[in-house]
C-alpha cells in the first residue's frame, strides 16, 4: 500500500507487487526490436516490484534503460486508471501492446487511463531509463546515488464512465471554525451527459450536490463546508480529518437501473504556518525546528524502503528530540508522509533542482517546473509538509538563475499559498550573494564551516547572512561532518565519531542562542550511498555525514543531539 490509509472505498483495485520479468537494454535496442510488443521473456531476469534495481546484484551498478513486463487480470469489462508511484527516471508504459503513457522525472506519480478494456489478462510493458546526464531533474553530478526502476508501487484501479479525476483542498481558518473548498473534478469517459449525486464530507461535516458533466466531457466543481470547532494540527496533537469525495448515480439509458459509485479518500489537517521577523510560526506561535535531512536510501532497500523501515527512521529521529525534517533533496514517498503527518513532525520538501548553474538552467527549468506542479497536486493535503522548496544550492547569484528560481515562486503561489516557500542556499558560504531568497519567505543556509572549511566559522557567517538580507527567518539547513563509523579518536580528528558528534554540539549549541535563527537540520540523517562518481573522496562509497550509519546505527553525534534535544536514550 502507498499509503497509511485507504485511498478508495469503490474502485476494484490492485498493486502490482511482486515478480516482473526484467531485462536490461545497454545498448538501448529494445524500442526497435519492439519489446514492448514481443518481451524477450526467455532472457528475462525477475526482479521485485517495488524495489530499485540495485537490489539484485548483478544489476547494482546498472544504468542505462531496462524493460519490465507482467500481466495483471480484470475480472470486468471497463477502464481502468494505472498509477506508477515512481519510476527512476523516465519511463514508456506500454499496455498490450500500446503506448499508454510516458513521463520524466523519477520523484513524482503519473497515471495511464485506459479505455474500455476487455475482461481477463492484460500486458504491461514498461520501459525505464535511469541515465542521467548535464541537464536531467536531478543531473549526473549530483551526490547521491542514481537509483533505477520501478521502486514505488504501481496501482491498477477500475474506474466508472464517471469517475472523480482529482480533489484540492484548501481552507481557511478562523480561530476554531474553518472553511473548507473542496474542488472536484469529474470525468465523464461516455458519450452521454451525466448527473451524478456528488458528496463531499471532511470530518462529521458533509455536503452534497448534483454535478452535471456532458458526454466526454470534464466538469470541475468547487463545494464548501464549514466545520466549527476545529481540533488544529499541531506537533503535540497532531489531529487529522478523514476527508471523502463520493459518486453516485444511474447508468446511461442502455444500462438502465444500473448504478455506479466512485470514491477518493485523504486526510487533512488544520494548521496555519507563517513567518514573523525572524520567527517561523505554526499556529500563530513561534516554532523552533530542529531536525535533520533524510535521504531515501538504505543498503538492502536501495530508494524503496517498506513502511517498516519509514517507521523506524522516523522513531529514531523521534527518539532524538527532533520534530522536522528535510526531505533532501526530492518528493518523498507519500507513505513517509503520512507518518510525518501522523507523529506530528514538520516537513521541508524539495524538487532535485541540485546546485544548478545558468549552464544548464534552461535545459532542466521545464522539467523543474513539471515536477513542482507534480509534487504538490500529489502532497498538498499533507499538514505535516509546512514549507516548499524550490532548489538546493543552486548559483541563485547568476541572474538566469534567480530568475528561473522566481518562475518557480510564481509556479508554486498559483498552486498553494498556504505554506511557506524557501530555497536551501550556499551561495554565501561560496562567498557571493544569493539573488533568490528575495523569493523566499524564509531562507534556508547551507555550509559545512569545520569540514570542507575552517577558514571562517558558523557565527560570522550568520551575522552576515543576518546584514546581507531582509529580515527573514534563517533555518541552516545543511551542517555537520563525515564519520566513519567505529572510528574514534582522543585527538577528535576528522572522518572520526568523535569529531563529527563535537563539532554538531558546538554548532546546534550556536544555532540555539541565536533569536535570528529558527532552526536546522543535520545534514545527515544516515549515511548513503554516493554518486559512483565520487567514489575517491567518499570513502566506503558513502556520504559519511549521517548521525546514524546507513543500517541506523547510532554513531557518536546521535547520542550527542540525544542529549542536546532532550530525546530519549
Ligand atoms: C551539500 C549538498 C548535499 C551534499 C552535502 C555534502 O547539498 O547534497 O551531500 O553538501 O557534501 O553541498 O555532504
Amino acid at each position: 500500500m502507498h499509503r497509511t490509509f485507504e485511498t478508495t472505498t469503490e474502485r476494484r483495485r490492485q498493486t502490482l507487487d511482486g515478480p516482473w520479468e526484467f531485462v536490461t537494454d545497454p545498448d538501448d535496442e529494445g524500442r526497435e526490436a519492439g519489446y514492448h510488443e514481443d518481451f524477450p521473456s526467455e532472457a528475462a531476469d525477475r526482479i521485485a516490484v517495488p524495489s530499485s534495481w540495485e537490489a539484485r546484484t548483478e544489476h547494482a551498478d546498472y544504468v542505462g534503460p531496462a524493460w519490465y513486463r507482467r500481466t495483471f487480470g480484470l475480472r470486468d469489462a471497463g477502464s481502468v486508471l494505472v498509477t506508477f508511484h515512481g519510476v527512476a527516471r523516465e519511463a514508456t508504459v506500454y499496455l498490450d501492446g500500446e503506448e499508454l503513457t510516458s513521463h520524466v522525472g523519477g520523484y513524482t506519480p503519473f497515471t495511464g487511463l485506459a479505455r474500455d478494456l476487455d475482461a481477463g489478462e492484460h500486458e504491461l510493458v514498461v520501459r525505464a531509463d535511469n541515465t542521467h546526464t548535464e541537464t536531467t531533474v536531478p543531473h549526473d553530478d549530483v551526490d547521491w546515488f542514481p537509483h533505477g526502476g520501478i521502486y514505488r508501487e504501481v496501482v491498477v484501479e477500475a474506474v466508472p464512465d464517471v469517475f472523480l479525476r482529482d480533489l484540492a483542498l484548501e481552507y481557511e481558518l478562523s480561530g476554531d471554525a474553518a472553511t473548507v473548498d473542496a474542488e472536484v473534478t469529474l470525468n465523464n469517459l461516455g458519450p452521454r451527459p451525466a448527473e451524478p449525486e456528488l458528496a463531499v464530507s471532511v470530518g462529521e461535516a458533509t455536503v452534497a450536490e448534483s454535478v452535471g458533466v456532458d458526454g466526454m466531457d470534464a466538469q470541475t466543481t468547487t463545494v464548501t463546508l464549514e466545520i466549527d470547532d476545529v481540533d488544529r494540527w499541531t506537533l503535540d496533537d497532531p489531529t487529522l480529518y478523514d476527508v471523502e469525495a463520493e459518486l453516485r448515480g444511474a447508468q446511461s439509458e442502455d444500462r438502465e437501473g444500473e448504478t455506479f459509485a466512485d470514491d477518493l479518500r485523504d486526510r487533512i489537517g488544520f494548521r496555519e504556518v507563517a513567518v514573523d521577523g525572524r520567527d517561523i510560526l505554526l499556529n500563530g506561535e513561534p516554532v523552533s525546528l530542529a531536525g535533520v535531512n533524510r535521504h531515501e536510501d538504505h543498503p538492502d532497500w536501495g530508494a524503496a524502503q517498506p513502511l517498516r523501515i519509514q517507521q523506524q527512521d522516523l522513531d529514531i529521529i523521534q527518539r532524538a528530540g527532533c520534530n522536522t525534517i528535510r526531505c533532501s533533496h526530492y518528493p518523498n514517498h507519500p507513505r513517509f508522509l503520512d507518518l510525518c503527518d501522523e507523529e506530528g513532525i514538520l516537513v521541508i520538501e524539495e524538487i532535485p533542482l541540485w546546485q544548478v548553474d545558468e549552464s544548464t538552467v534552461t535545459g532542466c527549468e521545464q522539467v523543474g517546473q513539471q515536477t513542482l506542479v507534480e509534487m504538490v497536486e500529489r502532497d498538498r493535503h499533507h499538514p505535516s509538509i509546512f514549507a516548499w522548496s524550490l532548489s538546493n544550492e543552486c548559483a541563485n547569484e547568476q541572474r538566469t538563475v534567480a530568475d528561473a528560481t522566481s518562475q518557480l515562486r510564481e509556479i508554486v503561489d498559483g498552486l498553494d499559498d498556504s505554506r511557506l516557500v524557501t530555497v536551501a542556499s550556499n551561495a554565501d558560504w561560496e562567498g557571493e550573494t544569493d539573488r533568490a531568497f528575495q523569493y523566499c519567505d524564509f531562507l534556508c543556509v547551507n555550509a559545512y564551516w569545520g569540514w570542507y572549511r575552517d577558514d571562517g566559522d558558523w557565527s560570522e557567517h550568520l551575522d552576515r547572512i543576518e546584514d546581507s538580507y531582509d529580515e527573514k527567518p534563517i533555518v541552516v539547513s545543511e551542517f555537520g561532518a563525515g564519520a566513519v563509523p567505529g572510528e574514534r579518536t582522543h585527538a577528535g580528528r576528522k572522518w572520526s565519531e568523535t569529531y563529527q558528534a563535537e563539532l554538531l554540539a558546538d554548532c546546534v549549541e550556536l544555532f540555539r542562542e541565536r533569536d535570528g535563527v529558527a532552526g536546522f537540520t543535520v545534514w545527515q540523517f544516515c549515511d548513503t550511498l554516493g554518486n559512483p562518481d565520487h567514489a575517491m573522496t567518499r570513502p566506503r562509497s558513502r556520504n559519511n555525514k549521517g548521525i546514524v550509519t546507513e543500517y541506523r546505527r547510532p554513531k557518536d553525534a546521535y547520542w550527542t543531539l540525544v542529549d542536546l534535544l532532550d530525546g530519549r536514550r
